[in-house]
């Protein structure tokens, strides 16, 4: 299903870039099938009976012209499961992150059409200020093929070791979707190098959660899909207060008199 030996040489590319782009990974015979999930799941057909966390694009309702984006996809759609919830994610996750093992803190489904609009320039990192550590790694799997043109996602490199910032701006197609990097990198003097994931269908790449990443318009006529695991360490707990970012929708998952970030809606992906 997914195929990735990491070497020496992969690892120290992520520690140096932030990120770390591959041509392979999911196995081509699942694409179509993974694609085809997608029309039903932005309608609402549930296979699982379980709504998404997050749903934010509805067919006939919404414009056509943004990107579509559900979270926890995996609770809805038990092939989206299989593959979000891999382990070879978990383990992939962990090596180049240097932890023990790796649970999903949150799944994508991104569809951005032609004509798609950005998404805003972020760290994914700066979401979670909910979890103790506050970090996060990210497995973007491309269902199609991607360039520059087709509004594919884009890092900044070396932007990792730039440090953690507060959320600012839209996330959700800004008119710059650059507006915030730059602001952040004038402020601090940084140089802004921009490396497009150009991957055929099946390839992936992984970002530490610190790395300043966005994507452009769709100027094609091909759909970009993508499917993503977002991970953090197996040990992360909730913070006790802190109730930022994406607070509000998963902090209901704790338990009273409880920091466990619960396996049911944290699936433990890999433990060494
Ligand atoms: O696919 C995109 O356009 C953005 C994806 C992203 O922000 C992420 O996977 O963290």
């Amino acid at each position: 299903m997914i195929h990735l030996n990491l070497n020496n040489d992969l690892i120290n590319d992520f520690n140096l870039n932030g990120f770390l782009i591959l041509d392979k990974f999911i196995d081509l015979k699942y694409i179509n099938e993974l694609k085809n999930r997608f029309e039903p799941l932005f309608k609402g057909e549930f296979e699982t009976g379980i709504n998404p966390d997050e749903w934010n694009w509805k067919f006939g309702k919404d414009p056509e012209d943004v990107t579509r984006q559900i979270c926890n996809g995996w609770k809805s759609d038990n092939l989206i499961k299989k593959f979000v919830c891999h382990e070879i994610i978990g383990k992939c996750c962990s090596v180049l992150m240097n932890w023990d093992g790796a649970k999903l803190i949150q799944d994508n489904l991104l569809w951005k059409p032609p004509g798609g609009k950005t998404l805003g320039y972020h760290q994914d990192a700066a979401y979670d200020d909910w979890i103790i550590p506050q970090t996060m790694v990210t497995c973007w799997m491309s269902l199609d093929d991607t360039s520059e043109k087709t509004g594919t996602l884009e890092y900044v490199k070396g932007s990792h070791k730039w440090g953690l910032q507060p959320p600012k701006g839209e996330f959700h197609s800004p008119e710059n979707y650059k507006e915030q990097l730059n602001i952040f990198a004038k402020k601090n003097n940084k140089d802004i190098e921009i490396v497009y994931v150009d991957v055929p269908a099946g390839g992936v790449s992984f970002h530490h959660g610190y790395t300043w990443h966005g994507s452009g318009t769709n100027i094609t006529q091909d759909h970009r899909r993508a499917i993503v695991s977002h991970c953090i360490p197996s040990n992360a707990k909730f913070h006790p207060t802190n109730e930022g970012g994406t607070a509000k929708i998963y902090k209901k998952y704790k338990k009273k008199n409880s920091d466990i970030l619960d396996e049911k809606f944290f699936p433990l992906l890999w433990k060494k």
